[in-house]
């Protein structure tokens, strides 16, 4: 894949996320698209972001969890980034129409005292550097047409990022397990999902770990002050107008908001 195709690809994604229009996924014209050239495309996506002068919050980590990882015949999760324009705050309403088909995953995010450089870094560094973890809710919304991609479709398309909601409840990591933590999803009063920690990767700090080490390969790092979501702690499920979203993990905190 030439430099071209790659910006052509990297556009077509990011008109399909600004016109909220679901298109076909790459790889029915490009069957062979590698893993690298998907993260290429990713690239050039984040660039392309950079330059209408949207900033990175920080990177998330997808398909970390055993049942996505197994669908997705993976053995290593995946990354994309967020940035500023996809964080709503607590209590905004999550607008349908700014949106394809939305799902809602509970996540547990880092917040980082200090960088972390890899290779070689362990979920022990991770904990140590760690200034914080807090709830965040991510809204999923792939720009493949009914949620239908293969692997490196949905790095391309930064790993389906589209809005997340994180708490202002921050919390000291010290003398937390959690891998134990658990977490209820619930759509109008009704629980839909539910999890603990270990669900990502066995603990919320492998993902994170994985991350660093992930990005060493392009020789980049995790900074201080990001927020890094580290995978869903929950399955994901669709939403539609009218839902409240209600989430709540045990000792960190609880989150809501609705849909219009
Ligand atoms: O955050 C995630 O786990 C999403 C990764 C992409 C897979 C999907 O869109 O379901
Ligand atoms: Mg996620």
């Amino acid at each position: 894949m030439n430099a071209v195709q790659v910006k052509e690809l990297a556009s077509f994604l990011h008109d399909a996320e600004m016109n909220k229009q679901e298109v076909t996924r790459i790889t029915a014209e490009h069957p062979d698209l590698s893993v690298s050239e998907a993260y290429q495309i990713q690239e050039e996506l984040v660039a392309m972001k950079t330059e209408l002068g949207h900033r990175i919050i920080g990177p998330k980590m997808g398909l970390t969890s055993r049942a996505k990882m197994v669908q997705m015949k993976v053995e290593e999760p995946i990354y994309g980034y967020v940035f500023d324009y996809m964080m709503l705050s607590e209590g905004e309403a999550l607008k349908l129409d700014e949106l394809i088909h939305p799902k809602v995953e509970a996540e547990i995010a880092f917040i980082l005292g200090k960088d972390l450089e890899g290779p070689g870094i362990t979920a022990e560094d991770v904990m140590a550097a760690t200034e914080y973890v807090a709830p965040a809710l991510e809204i999923i919304d792939s720009r493949y047409e009914n949620f239908q991609f293969t692997l490196p479709d949905v790095i391309a398309d930064n790993a389906s990022s589209s809005r997340v909601i994180l708490s202002n409840r921050f919390t000291k990591p010290d003398g937390i397990e959690l891998d134990l933590v658990g977490v209820t999803l619930y759509i109008n009063s009704e629980l839909k999902e539910l999890g603990a920690g270990a669900a990502v990767v066995g603990h919320p700090a492998n993902s994170v770990a994985m991350l660093a080490n992930m990005l060493a390969r392009k020789h980049e790092k995790l900074k201080a002050g990001e927020v890094i979501l580290t995978g869903g702690v929950t399955g994901a499920v669709m939403l539609t107008e009218g839902d409240t979203v209600t989430a709540k993990w045990d000792g960190l905190g609880e989150l809501q908001f609705r849909v219009t």
